[in-house]
């Protein structure tokens, strides 16, 4: 690394015999770059110029492997949000210019058995790495950073719909570890002057969803059932309400809150409510499949003890200060998820 970190990002390449001088192309290091909105953002960050670090943990990750595959262009390091030194290693290795923290345990029902670890990777985790950019960083090598806090700080809803003003009262080990990410991001941004924004996001999905996350089992079992490779769905509660997004409109918002003159928090949502029960019925449909409550069964083991009824978030300020909106509407985004999982089980029947 050359004195002040310009040397190793001056980088030259031949191109049709002319030298091509790229000068100091912007670095991102993204945690959690394996997960849905880890691949839509380094996708997005190379579309826009980036060189693209992404934080990963363990020896053998077959994961990262995986994604390392598929983005050949994702530079993996080593780190764990567990280990503080570790960030700092990284920190020092990659000089990014921005920071977009989005690893965390964040399956809400699993928080409930693995709290102590929740705490420890949604919560602390975020102390340490803004403790790491505090070390590497400063006022010379200044690092912007990115929360990914989440709607599930809202939990019991103070108030409907929810803004950046709206009082936190979260429901599980993961929605109280996002707080104490939030308020720990604002609390070194006001002490140390760092440039540091959450990112108040509402549900966000898409074909790369988990299949734990209630979208993608749905979606990925209408195209079973509608295949005849599965003849039930078992669900928890089909009553609560969520405002679920396209995860690629919603990173785009990340980007675009660090490179604002000021750093300040914002929801990210459509403002508009469903049920899962709609969701659900929407995703049949989207299969052609009308009676839907045939194949679907509740299931004890999918429900959690305390549950978030409502959410629908106002991100009238991500609209006018950031110029962001939503570009896929809820019925387009489960078509495209149940289109694309019903092409995914026959391609592998193929197979
Ligand atoms: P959520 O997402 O908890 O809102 O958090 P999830 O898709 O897991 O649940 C949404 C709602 O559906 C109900 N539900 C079920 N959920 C799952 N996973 N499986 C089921 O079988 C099932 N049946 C009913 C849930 O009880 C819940 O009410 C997501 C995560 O991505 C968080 O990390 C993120 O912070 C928030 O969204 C915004």
């Amino acid at each position: 690394m050359g004195v002040d970190g310009v040397s190793d990002r001056l980088t030259v390449s031949r191109l049709g015999g002319f030298l091509e001088w790229s000068l100091l192309m912007p670095r991102a290091l993204v945690t959690g770059v394996t997960g849905q909105d880890g691949q839509y953002l380094a996708e997005f960050l190379n579309q826009q110029g980036y060189e693209v670090f992404g934080l990963v943990k363990g020896q053998s990750n077959t994961r990262a492997d995986i994604v390392a595959e598929e983005f050949p262009f994702i530079e993996m390091v080593s780190g764990d949000l567990q280990d503080l030194t570790s960030l700092v290693s990284a920190l020092e290795h990659v000089q990014p210019d921005e920071v977009y923290n989005l690893g965390a345990i964040s399956f809400v029902a699993l928080s409930f058995k693995q709290a102590e670890l929740t705490a420890n990777v949604t919560g602390l985790g975020v102390l340490r790495m803004l403790e790491a950019i505090r070390i590497v960083g400063g006022r010379d090598n200044p690092m912007r950073f990115y929360q990914a806090s989440s709607s599930e700080m809202f939990g019991k809803v103070r108030e409907t719909p929810q803004n950046e003003q709206t009082p936190f009262y979260p429901r599980s080990p993961y929605g109280v570890a996002k707080v104490f990410g939030h308020d720990i991001t604002v609390n070194y941004r006001e002490s140390y002057d760092m440039y540091a924004c959450s990112g108040i996001l509402f549900n966000h999905e898409s074909p790369r969803r988990g299949m734990e996350f209630v979208t993608r089992k749905v979606t990925n079992a209408v195209a079973r059932i509608k295949l005849g490779l599965q003849s039930e769905l078992m669900l928890g509660d089909l009553s609560p309400r969520r405002d679920w997004g396209f995860a690629g409109d919603y990173v785009r918002a990340m980007w675009l809150m660090l490179q604002q003159d000021q750093p300040e928090d914002y929801v990210v949502a459509t403002g508009e409510t469903h049920e899962v029960r709609e969701f659900v019925q929407l995703a049949f449909a989207a299969a052609d499949i009308e009676d839907w409550e045939r194949y679907v069964k509740q299931d004890e083991r999918f429900m959690r003890p305390a549950e978030v009824d409502l959410l629908v978030g106002d991100a009238t300020k991500a609209r006018t200060k950031l110029g962001w909106k939503p570009s896929i509407s809820f019925p387009e985004l489960v078509t495209m998820m149940v289109e694309h999982d019903l092409k995914l089980e026959s391609d592998k029947l193929r197979h």
